[in-house]
């Protein structure tokens, strides 16, 4: 079945005027709106989003823009005058958007907008419930909807959800300064996949989970406390054809008709952006100026065609930019200019489609340079539109199109001189290196084109709830659980075999704070009080942690993974003679990694060695982790060694040794009518493979395993436990 596509996103991809009392309706404009606009709609989809004008402003006629926006398969969602300003004006476009662009400077922090924000956010979920169910693929879109992800989840806990940003996503130093940095990430943890531009800011996003949230990822997979989160790069495209054929137009050539008899023999370098501080015009209008200065041979010869639109033009950074421009325009005008010619022709609007593509035509050079840009369409729009491959895209590094388009000329905005440089080497490449260039620019937009982008995302946020839904069938609930209590109470002689920490209890700082508390005692004992039972606790901790907890419980033991047994109340047993010599060349090397990572500590067990790093920075501990495991590698081998990779731990110790044959020891004292094993990490992955065909194997947390269950908590596992109690203390009560 195909399912339905609900495209959530600020605006629609309709904008509402009023004139005269009249409602028109007119398109959006932005890459968005014209790229997604047909393939929703083939989707059978529904596009969700304000349309452009503040409730006050349309009083009564709601229903009528409702029904009319409806045959366009769209929905809004209505806001306020005062919505507007506080969460889009305000807490979108004065706090996320100039932080996500590292304008600490012209960042606002109020809680009053925050606020606002989560009830705008709130506002769209209660109009998406309206219309989109758990069988649909529900696409969220960009800043100003960040914890919408996760409120929808909430609501809809089967639902497939993407989000995607299209602006940057900062460096965790950066982010970090939000004071509302931990509830934004747990909203996009609601999606199922959140997807970026770059493969920067996918690295920016994971590093801020980790450090913020303290989850970990492996390629890009984050496994949160119930669900798989997958982070990924897509480059968003554009409507190739669409740029591409727009110079067939009769409404496009006569544009640029117009334009040129405007502009006559002269080269036309282009520039188009909203009139952002992210988009870098004064420092392009200081290139601009240093190039004429120094290269009086281009006056009279070059018009830098300015496109700015007007944006935000209520905000202060805003009114401000515009004063500045203006004034430094004037400047360059009034200085180089001549009788018949302007230096810049500066169209402070927003211009028809077919005025933008004549410009895109005709320009010899277009000058991209924002100071910091999620991806930048303009630079794409630019390339798609030379039907002869003739024209020099010059971009800015910070556009995350610079990633891409690699045979662009590639600059850092805030070097004027190179800018200046680079719009010289422009106007002078040859046409054969402008075609080499461009065709091969072309050929990639072409091939990953929106639809592309958008159709590679749905298939990758469906693939991933498939593997959601995959790791919740495996959750040891319902039928399957009723199954295991059903075996388990019919059992004459059942095996339970327990790991400790992070399956009986949650992990702390340092291994000495996991004291049992009573209640596992308890538990552990009443289980093993049932003649039926037989209970073993299998560590990685030191046999003289466990005989002080658990020595008096009735319950078996093993120590250090399988080093160690105890059965029966029997003293201590190794499990089979075992050296220590090896531990004077594995000692230096942990040690050295320990004074390199702050937080880092080692602890030594009689046949093991682990270094410890959860309470290192999460980032840093990793990468040490990495470092160290290399350094072992060489050394572990001679000495018939094996490194084991726990939650935050690196333990060295005899090969060979591991849970599952310990485990062995009890397995074969069977036949047993039931075999139960729980267990949280990687060293439990020996015992769920020792186990024979019919046990039952559960793992703790998500995530792959080779275990047949999963729960999610010690707390569940606790819980289960207790069943286990109750139901064998009733049998034998009856
Ligand atoms: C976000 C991110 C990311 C511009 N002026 C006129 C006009 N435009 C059109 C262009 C282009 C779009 O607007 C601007 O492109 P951006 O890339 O800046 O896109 P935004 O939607 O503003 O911004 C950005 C993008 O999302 C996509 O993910 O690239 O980094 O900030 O399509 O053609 N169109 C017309 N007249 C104009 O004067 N008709």
């Amino acid at each position: 079945m195909n399912k339905r596509l609900i495209i959530i996103a600020n605006r629609l991809p309709v904008t509402i005027n009023k004139k005269e009392g009249k409602i028109t309706y007119h398109p959006s404009a932005g890459g968005l709106a014209t790229g997604l606009g047909s393939f929703y709609r083939e989707k059978k989809g529904v596009w969700l989003g304000w349309p452009g004008l503040a409730s006050e402003k349309i009083r009564g006629l709601e229903e009528s823009i409702s029904s009319y926006l409806k045959e366009l398969d769209c929905s809004p969602v209505f806001l306020t005058q005062r919505q507007v300003e506080n969460f889009y004006l305000g807490f979108s476009n004065k706090t996320l958007w100039p932080l996500f662009h590292y304008f600490v400077q012209y960042t606002t922090f109020e809680n009053r907008l925050w606020e606002a924000y989560k009830r705008v956010n709130r506002h769209y979920c209660e109009v998406a419930l309206e219309v989109a169910n758990e069988d649909d693929i529900i696409w969220v879109h960009d800043y100003q909807l960040l914890l919408l992800p996760g409120m929808l989840r909430e609501k809809l806990p089967k639902a497939t959800i993407g989000f995607f940003l299209h602006i940057p996503f900062p460096s965790f130093e950066i982010f970090r300064l939000l004071p509302w940095r931990r509830e934004i990430l747990e909203g996009l943890l609601g999606a199922d996949l959140v997807g970026f531009h770059t493969y920067d800011y996918v690295r920016h996003f994971l590093s801020s989970v980790r450090r913020i949230l303290g989850y970990d990822h492996s390629l890009g997979l984050i496994t949160t406390r119930n669900r798989l989160v997958k982070v990924d790069t897509f480059p968003i495209g554009i409507d190739f054809l669409r740029f591409a054929r727009a110079a067939e137009l009769p409404e496009v050539k006569a544009e640029i008709q117009r334009l040129k008899r405007r502009i006559g023999n002269r080269k036309v370098i282009l520039s188009v952006d909203r009139l952002d501080y992210t988009k870098g015009v004064p420092k392009r209008l200081e290139a601009f100026d240093l190039f004429l200065e120094k290269n009086p041979q281009y006056r009279e010869k070059v018009v830098l065609v300015m496109v700015a639109v007007p944006s935000r033009t209520k905000v202060d950074h805003y009114i401000q930019l515009k004063r500045e421009v203006d004034e430094h325009i004037g400047r360059i005008n009034g200085r180089y200019g001549t009788l018949g010619w302007s230096p810049i022709l500066y169209l402070y609007r927003s211009v028809p489609f077919p005025t933008l593509a004549a410009l895109y035509n005709m320009a010899d050079v277009a000058l991209v340079t924002p100071l910091r840009d999620g991806m930048n369409l303009v630079a794409k729009e630019y390339i798609a539109s030379k039907r002869d491959n003739l024209g020099v895209l010059v971009l800015s590094e910070m556009a995350g199109a610079a990633r891409e388009m690699g045979e662009a000329l590639l600059v850092n905005p805030f070097n004027v001189g190179e800018v200046a440089q680079a719009l010289k080497t422009a106007l002078e490449m040859e046409e054969e290196e402008q075609r080499e260039r461009n065709i091969r620019l072309k050929e990639r937009l072409q091939r990953y084109n929106v639809r592309r982008w958008a159709g590679e995302f749905i298939e990758k946020v469906e693939s991933i709830r498939g593997l959601q839904e995959e790791m919740e069938e495996k959750c040891l609930r319902g039928i399957l659980l009723r199954r295991f209590l059903e075996e388990y109470s019919q059992a004459k002689r059942a095996l339970i075999l327990l790991d400790y920490d992070g399956t009986l209890t949650s992990f702390t700082d340092r291994p000495e704070k996991a004291r049992p508390d009573n209640e596992v005692k308890e538990v552990l004992k009443s289980l093993a009080s049932i003649p039926t039972n037989r209970v073993v606790l299998i560590s990685g901790r030191k046999k003289e942690n466990l005989e002080q907890w658990f020595g008096n419980l009735g319950i078996d033991l093993v120590a250090e993974h399988g080093v160690w047994l105890k059965e029966n109340q029997d003293p201590w047993e190794l499990i089979e003679p075992l050296k220590q010599d090896w531990k004077e060349a594995i000692r230096p090397i942990m040690e050295v990694h320990v004074d390199r990572t702050p937080g880092a500590f080692i602890e030594e067990k009689e046949f093991s060695l682990v270094w410890h790093y959860r309470k290192s920075d999460p980032e840093m501990g990793s990468i040490r982790a990495r470092e160290l495991k290399d350094a072992l590698l060489n050394i572990t081998e001679n000495f018939n060694l094996t490194i084991l990779e726990g939650s935050k731990v690196i333990e060295v110790k005899p090969a060979n040794i591991n849970k599952g044959m310990a485990a062995m020891r009890w397995v074969s004292q069977g036949p047993w009518d039931f075999v139960v094993a729980i267990g949280d990490d990687w060293t439990d992955e020996d015992l769920f493979e020792a186990l024979p065909q019919e046990a039952y194997s559960i793992k703790v947390g998500f995530g792959l395993s080779k275990a047949k269950f999963n729960m999610d908590s010690p707390q569940r596992v606790r819980g289960l436990l207790k069943e286990m109690i109750k139901i064998k203390t009733a049998e034998s009560e009856e």
